[in-house]
């Protein structure tokens, strides 16, 4: 497996090298040379969440549609670890929780548009253990005995009757194994609704899919990168790079309108971000049944991949879970207290995992302290002035709160070949800026501006079509946030420590030897490869074929596709 990827992108470099013109776009190539590194997006990522598996973000993308570049395409995960042989109560859509995606179209930080996915199950025969009976040829057939009925609503601020846009639709079952899903890809796609928008025809899928994310979990070892050498890899023990969620599924609902459908005015930025609501109150009644009443609040948030997971402390991870971006702010400008300010901007703007990479492993940092000062409390620190936001990492704060805008050149590919952005070039800030963590994407950017050649390091490789303007199923997102934390954006969005300058000799040790998901995306035909038909996520993996890839698997896969 890890030889692969280093044939494939060894020829990458040389494409690269052979048109890159800035100095960023030189380290990332020398980057795309080594193996990459991990962390898992937001699944498990606080106490209570992680209790609550079935409302638990897991991650959220918004892209340009692969089918149609008039359209966008939002996508939540939930439910993370999903055992594909996890019967005989197999893993469904929580029937006593609301599945949101959020959408910000003017900048308040509030959402404009809300899209809403709710659940039923129904049970056919009481009388059996089963899930099914028989093989399910059909999303109706009798066989299935525990089907799930979903509906999706779309709520616009300021209307409060939501529109209904799939009302009680059959979704797919999970994917069995060649008995009982033999056919298991048409099952998904009968899954699929149509729905309409004012400006035009839409999609919805909300069933089981494969895990989009790829990460190395070991990475939570005090920062092992496995692959690397030691001190950055083991010295001792396996220090071979695994994918820790091959072969898991989630569950998706993804949702694709068109653009003009989400955008207000002239502003062609949208931020987006995904959410899980449950009753207040639960109450266990007798003969195993549970009452759920009261309003629905908030326990599960996720917008930018891994803010909850290695950004937020644990002292404010479930608080963070809890609360929507338009509180970010006040949050931030101490509202809550001084202590939660100056814990939270020191979180963004002085990462702890920056502090981690400096002192473990001595990556330079941008506006240091004291860069060459032998006590680390100096030389891996940022200073930050509480209470003024953006005094810190401007780069991190610009990446997550705001939306970029460069402060100096930057150079990308597009279809023509190389284009230098200008020093003010607006990536995806909206025209108001309410400081907040989302998603952001600039809907204008897609096309001919892209990289003819997709990055899986996104804007950071060149390629202004993907993370963290957006984020494409194919981002490899865990090697570009720590890439962006060892300072590879800070000269082009920040720039004030002019001293500093990112060392490509490190870049090398900041990746975690995993590039691409486990399965292709729907439509492609390889691991790796971005897709192209909705709902672009991979099909849902089966139990039968359940094989967790561990590093023996590795070893032989290295081995076979050396022989
Ligand atoms: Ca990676
Ligand atoms: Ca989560
Ligand atoms: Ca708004
Ligand atoms: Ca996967």
């Amino acid at each position: 497996m890890s030889s692969q990827p280093s044939r494939r992108l060894l020829r990458r470099i040389g494409l690269v090298l052979s048109i890159v013109l800035t100095p960023l776009l030189l380290i990332t190539a020398v980057l795309i040379g080594f193996h990459s590194p991990a962390l898992a997006s937001s699944h498990r990522e606080a106490p209570i969440i992680s209790k609550d598996t079935f409302a638990d973000n897991t991650d959220t993308y918004v892209f340009i549609s692969p089918e149609n570049q008039n359209n966008i395409v939002f996508v939540g995960s939930w439910i993370p670890f999903e055992a594909p042989e996890g019967g005989p109560n197999y893993y469904e859509w929580d029937d006593s929780a609301l599945y949101d995606i959020y959408v910000d179209n003017d900048g308040d930080a509030k959402a404009d548009i809300t899209y809403t996915l709710s659940s039923k199950v129904k049970v056919e025969n009481q009388a059996t253990f089963l899930y099914n009976t028989n093989t399910i040829k059909s999303l109706t057939d009798p066989n299935w005995n525990r089907k799930q009925y979903i509906t999706v609503t779309e709520t616009i601020e300021g209307n409060p009757t939501p529109i209904t846009l799939v009302a009680n639709k059959l979704t797919a079952p999970v994917n069995i194994g060649s008995k009982s899903t033999p056919n298991y890809q048409a099952l998904a796609d009968a899954a699929i609704q149509t729905i309409s928008t004012p400006q035009g025809a839409g999609k919805v899928y909300a069933g089981q899919t494969d895990d989009a994310f790829w990460v190395d979990l070991q990475v939570f070892d005090l920062l092992t990168l496995r692959g690397q050498k030691p001190p950055v890899g083991y010295t001792n023990g396996t220090n071979i790079p695994v994918d820790s969620l091959s072969s898991f599924n989630v569950h998706s609902f993804v949702v694709e309108v068109p653009i003009s459908h989400v955008t207000a005015g002239s502003d062609t930025v949208v931020g987006m971000w995904a959410g899980t609501r449950r009753a207040t109150t639960r109450v266990i009644q007798a003969l195993g049944t549970q009452a759920h009443s009261g309003n629905e609040v908030q326990v599960s948030r996720l917008g930018m991949p891994l803010v909850n997971e290695v950004v937020i402390p644990l002292a404010l991870k479930d608080a963070f879970n809890s609360v929507p971006p338009s509180t970010d702010l006040a949050l931030y400008t101490g509202v809550a207290g001084p202590e939660i300010q100056a814990l939270l901007q020191k979180s963004v703007e002085n990462p702890e995992l920056g502090t981690l990479l400096c002192s473990l492993y001595g990556v330079p940092l941008p506006a240091a302290i004291d860069a060459t000062s032998s006590d680390l409390a100096k030389k891996c620190n940022t200073a930050v002035t509480t209470g003024v936001p953006r005094s810190g990492r401007g780069d991190i704060f610009d990446i997550f709160l705001t939306g970029m805008k460069l402060a100096a050149p930057f150079t990308i590919n597009t279809k023509t070949g190389p284009m230098t952005l200008p020093a003010g070039f607006n990536v995806n800030q909206m025209k108001t800026v309410t400081p907040s963590e989302m998603i952001r994407i600039n809907t204008a950017i897609k096309g001919d501006l892209c990289s003819p050649t997709p990055s899986r390091l996104g804007v950071l490789g060149g390629d202004a079509c993907g993370f963290p303007n957006g984020r494409r199923l194919t981002d490899d997102v865990v090697e570009i946030e720590l890439l962006a934390v060892a300072g590879a954006a800070y000269p082009v969005l920040d720039g004030r420590d002019t001293s500093f300058a990112f060392t490509p000799a490190l870049i090398g040790v900041l990746t975690d030897g995993i590039d691409h998901n486990d399965v292709p995306f729907r439509g492609a035909t390889a691991a790796g490869e971005a897709p192209k038909q909705f709902p672009y996520m991979g099909t849902a993996q089966s139990g039968q074929e359940h094989w967790h890839t561990n590093p023996f698997f590795n070893i032989l896969l290295t081995w076979i596709s050396k022989n």
